[in-house]
């Protein structure tokens, strides 16, 4: 008796196994709604941004339709910055043949973003074709930002600041390091390992910086009203 009931539940299994197989060989990927065809090109007048944390920066991205692109299309950043929105409206796009349209992006730092100034790279995707815009966005440092000096290198290495505002180096690796200007204008000495070491920036303008045993450890500082 015990045996048949084994014998039937085994049957049952490998009777359900035979039918998953089959739904897995006879599935095909849904085909998407529409294949673009052509080409599509994106364009901006404004690529490079300064913004203080809690801003938000609109302006127009220009799309164009090439060699009889249709399709819908998404925008994004490339790599993804944290505490930086970018939104576009209206998302989805739908783009017809031959068209050229203007759309408003929006780009927002959040409050707890991390000064520094970076590269940004504007995503526009459409099924498999996706373009992509070059810029800049500088998250401005106010009040007080921290330098991390780790394994070597200063973080961020370049940075933007209001003027006013104190920066605060911490190093965070084993031997000791020092901010040291380009042109004399400050020389922390040596900071020590878990050490710190502040200045505050009261003068517009641009500041190169090293670290003295180390001088390929280069930085640098712009301080802005
Ligand atoms: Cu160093």
């Amino acid at each position: 008796m015990n045996k048949l009931v084994l014998m039937g539940v085994l049957g049952i299994v490998i009777a359900a196994e035979i039918g998953l197989l089959f739904v897995l060989m006879t599935q095909r990927p849904t085909p998407p709604l529409s294949v673009p065809v052509g080409d599509f090109a994106i364009t901006s007048a404004e690529k490079n941004f300064v913004l203080l944390p809690g801003d938000s920066k609109s302006f127009k991205i220009k799309i164009q339709s090439v060699g009889g692109f249709s399709s819908d299309v998404t925008f994004k950043l490339y790599t993804p910055i944290p505490g930086v929105q970018f939104k576009v409206e209206p998302s989805p796009l739908k783009m017809p043949k031959d068209s050229e349209i203007t759309v408003d992006a929006t780009l927002t730092v959040l409050k707890d973003a991390k000064p520094g100034n970076r590269n940004i790279t504007f995503m526009a995707v459409a099924g498999p074709i996706f373009q992509t815009l070059d810029g800049t966005l500088n998250i401005v440092g106010t009040d007080r930002v921290i330098i991390q000096v780790r394994f070597f290198d200063f973080g961020p290495r370049d940075l933007t600041i209001k003027k006013g505002t104190t920066i605060t180096w911490v190093n965070q690796d084993d031997v000791a390091h020092t901010s040291t200007s380009d042109k004399g204008i400050w020389d922390s000495g040596d900071i020590a390992p878990q050490r710190s070491w502040s200045r505050i920036f009261s003068e517009v303008g641009t500041y190169a910086y090293h670290c003295t045993p180390h001088p390929y450890m280069l930085g640098k500082i712009t301080v802005i009203d």
